[in-house]
């Protein structure tokens, strides 16, 4: 019990410490380089609580993301197992302009979000109860800025650090579920008029309902669910790009028009 008491409040610890900088967009060295031994289900309870202290400061959670369900991803950031993270209001961009104040080194990545009109959860979840459950589809981009150092960090580093979240667009076009084969789209991003990746909705586990799936498994094991009117990003269908000032991205996904965002 005392033991149990003491792994909080060192988790706890930790938590305010990836929140400080998160706050302030500051680097910070991996947290597993200081402790070792934390396991991955340390790691995202240290997640949780870190976005309790934004919650506590006036923020609330709006959605949850998936990270790391592409091979591009993996094979990017060098952890090969799917992840998740919160999303909370101060991170949804409400303009197409992305300021670099207050960022480290943020990199942009091609997502479809999904907007639930239903609460999900259990480890029985099926695709038919995903869908079900679902008020729209809308192609989204996420900005993600690790607070590691040279972006460079383990599992259990990047799920403390709420999957590298920072900041996210919605495009302005939502559609009906059924609106086409998700797993079809293509999508290209551009920076400054070239292009830099392409990919297919089919690179997230096969079709992004999938990664939906997936999440409601995951938070079940951890007493978790999706609450409805949530927004879910599915990971990214790409590598995410490198952003500097100055740069205009455009990403355009197939018969679903294009997203823009510029960089400040
Ligand atoms: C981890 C976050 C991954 C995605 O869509 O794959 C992610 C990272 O790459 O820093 O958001
Ligand atoms: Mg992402």
């Amino acid at each position: 019990m005392q033991f149990k008491e003491v792994r909080r409040v060192n988790l706890q610890q930790i938590a305010k410490h990836i929140d400080f900088h998160q706050q302030n967009g500051t680097e910070m060295d991996k947290i597993t380089i200081e402790y070792p031994s934390l396991h991955v289900d340390d790691a995202y309870e240290i997640q949780r609580l870190s976005i309790e202290e934004a919650i506590a400061r006036g923020d609330e959670l709006i959605g949850m993301k998936m990270g790391l369900t592409s091979v591009a991803k993996q094979k990017s950031v060098g952890v090969e197992e799917a992840i998740y993270g919160r999303l909370t209001r101060s991170m949804e961009l409400m303009e197409p302009t992305l300021g670099m104040k207050g960022l480290i080194h943020p990199r942009v990545e091609p997502e479809i979000a999904f907007v639930l009109k239903k609460d999900l959860e259990g480890e029985n979840v099926t695709v038919r109860d995903v869908w079900a459950a679902t008020e729209c589809v809308i192609p989204a981009l996420e900005v993600i800025d690790s607070r590691y150092k040279n972006f460079s960090f383990t599992l259990e580093d990047v799920v403390a650090d709420n999957a590298s979240s920072t900041k996210f667009l919605l495009g302005y076009q939502a559609y009906s579920p059924y609106h086409t084969q998700w797993d079809q789209i293509k999508v290209e991003m551009f920076r400054n008029g070239e292009l830099v990746q392409e990919g297919v909705g089919a690179a997230v586990l096969d079709h992004p309902v999938r990664s939906v799936v997936e999440l409601v498994k995951m938070l079940s094991r951890r007493g978790e669910s999706l609450k409805a009117g949530m927004v879910i990003f599915t990971g990214a269908i790409t590598e995410a790009i490198n952003v500097y000032e100055g740069d205009q991205i455009e990403v355009k996904f197939d018969q679903l028009g294009i997203l823009s965002l510029k960089v400040e």
